[in-house]
């Protein structure tokens, strides 16, 4: 089973941000699928709770250098 969440990220000032966003995200075991959108500033992540938690998944983007919260 997965579910899907959508953080709204800050911090991001270039399109190579996202990118980067995008890849730690698509890179933390337990994510099946990381979207994130420059212009919208939102990241939509596909994910098994069983191994990943939403709070892990912030932890992830914060790590990167932004910032991101819950809810779209
Ligand atoms: Mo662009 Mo973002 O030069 O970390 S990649 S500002």
């Amino acid at each position: 089973p997965t579910e899907k969440v959508v953080l709204k990220i800050s911090g991001m000032t270039c399109a190579a941000c996202a990118a980067r966003v995008e890849r730690a995200l698509g890179n933390r075991e337990g994510v099946l699928r990381a979207n994130v959108n420059f212009a919208m500033e939102k990241a939509t992540v596909e994910y098994d709770p069983s191994i990943v938690s939403v709070t892990d998944l912030k932890k992830v983007v914060t790590d990167a250098g932004y910032q991101a919260e819950e809810g779209a």
